[in-house]
């Protein structure tokens, strides 16, 4: 009798134990050229991994673990297993006796392919003021048309019925706010302009598709059209449009709160960086739409021309929530960046002097924002005012260009050496540090742009890896992307509708050191920071989504596909 020796179970018996955590993988995959890696949090040091095909689990690749390096982010010791030489296109996994087995992963050129559909049109699912149905793909994703009633608060100078049209919710709550809308809508502008071949033709089954327009604008452009109606004849812009409180989870259509536009308080009521922020944003649209509705593009462009009007008269109007109003505010006490991203984009769409007069006076005084540890934020724009000049080689841009390049160089340097190659600092596990960690991602990329470097490149990947599954909670942070991911974000249409899994396609915030939110006292004294994160809806400090972080996560997929 042949003795079956114990070897010839384990392919199967390693197919069948359930995934570790402490074998962290992207779990939408790798592109077949780019550099691949597993990072691993073993008990103990381990020497060899092998790849096994998901399939049948035989192993197609072997490998040895690099040295052992302390991650201070997640409290671990690490060890990076790469299988960069595995090109072929399949479906795997990683294992290590001893340790387990990873989550699964594909390697192919398409890989990132449905992250992108799914992280673009879960826009689509943030519309407000119409009925929202993702169809027979996610069968009762749906709901009625919302928020149709609008009224001035008595914050914005004005009374009574007010309009309250399109846009997009702002995150797991149904309001909508300008400062918000800014960074995200620019931010997907840039994606389109910088990375037309991978979104011109990107399907997202919505409404328009069909048209003659692509998708995404026909999508940014919803946005769009609400930021129109919240600008003033004056050209300045109120602050946003929310109820005066959070609603309970309920759907969309279930909020009867009035949709209030709010202002500062007092004269002149709008507030200098929703109106800054508004013109930077229309200028894209102005030199992006003219191919697809000339008309639309040109009431873009003197959409920005007046605001931009109006916040050089009123250059430092703050907001803050005024009396009774409890949602977010999205304060800044400083608008100077976003007036400087507004003269950068109006430069760069008229080439009018002025807005160059006004750029070149001002720019120096942001050349500490240009660090390898300071990414764009809805608080701190400047970055994007900067890169923008540059790219479009703008007036005394060459020494702007240096300063990205070193401070990109700085930032690549710092990730691939890091314990899991991706860009977060200790600093940076605040609310919405996956929108860090994304925009970190658009900055290296935008820096591939000026002075291509495969090193930005593999840096970038790095935080897309991240944010889809290779990190220390070894889970995707996008809904339903991945073999393992979150699934009960703080979101009212996903925890308010009858269905088990939540809305697709979005980014959770991601680990946060302090604690923010109630739900975070669960979390151990002592947690890391890149490990204080909840899968907990009501964990809105650690697990809501937000439409300004879905953006560069948007940007980064579509960049990485690029590749230049
Ligand atoms: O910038 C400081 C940093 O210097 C400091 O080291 C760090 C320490 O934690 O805090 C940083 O400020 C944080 C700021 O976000 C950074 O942008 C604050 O702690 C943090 O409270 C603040 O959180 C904001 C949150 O609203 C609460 O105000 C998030 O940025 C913002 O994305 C979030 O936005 C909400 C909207 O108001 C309502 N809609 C949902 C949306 C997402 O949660
Ligand atoms: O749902 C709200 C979320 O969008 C905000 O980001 C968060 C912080 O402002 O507040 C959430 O609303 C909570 C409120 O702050 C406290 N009561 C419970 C609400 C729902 O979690
Ligand atoms: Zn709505």
């Amino acid at each position: 009798m042949r003795v079956l020796f114990l070897s010839a179970f384990l392919p199967a018996f390693a197919a069948a134990q359930s995934p570790s955590a402490a074998i962290r993988v992207n779990q939408a995959g790798y592109l077949p050229g780019a550099s691949k890696a597993a990072i691993v949090a073993a008990a103990q040091p381990a020497r060899e991994f092998a790849v096994r095909r998901t399939a049948d689990a035989k192993t197609v690749f072997r490998g040895r673990l690099g040295e052992p390096m302390e991650d201070a982010d997640s409290g671990e010791r690490v060890q990076v297993a790469d299988f960069s030489a595995l090109r072929t296109p399949g479906r795997y996994y990683v294992e290590i006796p001893g340790a387990g087995r990873s989550w699964d992963f594909e390697i192919g050129p398409r890989v990132y392919d449905r992250v992108l559909y799914l992280a673009t049109r879960s826009y689509y699912g943030q519309r407000c003021g119409t009925a929202v149905d993702l169809g027979p793909e996610f069968p009762g994703y749906r709901y009625e048309a919302c928020h149709r009633t609008g009224a001035w608060h008595e914050s914005s100078g004005r009374t009574g019925p007010a309009p309250s049209q399109k846009g997009w919710h702002d995150a797991g709550d149904y309001g909508r706010y300008v400062v918000n809308s800014g960074i995200t809508t620019g931010t997907l502008l840039w994606a389109y302009e910088l990375y037309q071949p991978q979104l011109e033709k990107l399907q997202l089954n919505i409404p328009e598709s069909g048209d003659k327009t692509p998708d995404i604008l026909d999508e940014i452009r919803w946005n769009l059209e609400w930021m129109l109606t919240m600008q003033d004849t004056d050209g300045g812009v109120w602050h946003k449009q929310t109820g005066e409180k959070f609603p309970g989870f309920v759907l969309p259509h279930e909020d009867a709160m009035p949709s209030y536009i709010i202002g500062t308080g007092s004269g002149p009521y709008k507030s200098t960086c929703a109106t800054a922020d508004f013109a930077a944003v229309m200028a894209i649209a102005a030199r992006v739409y003219p191919p697809f509705d000339g008309d639309f593009a040109r009431r873009a462009r003197e959409a920005a021309a007046s605001a931009w009007e109006w916040a050089v008269r009123n250059p430092a109007v703050l907001f803050s929530n005024p009396k009774g109003v409890s949602t977010g505010a999205y304060g800044d006490r400083d608008c100077s960046d976003e007036m400087l991203w507004a003269a950068s984009e109006l430069w760069r769409t008229t080439r009018n002097r002025k807005y160059e007069q006004y750029f070149l006076e001002h720019w120096q005084k942001f050349r500490s924002a240009i660090a390898h540890d300071r990414p764009p934020a809805w608080p701190q724009v400047s970055p994007l005012a900067l890169w923008g000049w540059t790219l479009s080689g703008g007036p005394g841009s060459e020494e702007i260009r240096r300063l990205i390049v070193a401070a990109a160089d700085e930032l690549a340097s710092r990730t691939e050496k890091s314990g899991h190659r991706m860009s977060l600092l200790g600093k940076d596990y605040i609310w919405g540090s996956n929108s860090v960690a994304a925009n970190y991602g658009m900055q290296l990329l935008v820096a591939h742009r000026l002075r291509p470097d495969a090193r930005y490149l593999e840096a970038a990947l790095g935080n897309l890896h991240y944010l889809l599954g290779r990190n220390p909670l070894s889970i995707s942070y996008v809904t339903r992307v991945g073999a393992n991911p979150v699934r009960r974000p703080h979101h009212r249409p996903s925890g308010a509708d009858r269905n088990e899994e939540p809305w697709p396609g979005l980014l959770a915030g991601g680990p946060n050191a302090r604690r923010q939110d109630p739900a975070m006292k669960k979390l151990p004294e002592g947690t890391p920071p890149a490990k204080m994160f909840l899968d907990e809806q009501e964990s809105y400090a650690t697990n809501e989504v937000a439409i300004n972080w879905n953006a560069p996560l948007v940007f980064l997929l579509a960049g990485v596909m690029h590749g230049k």
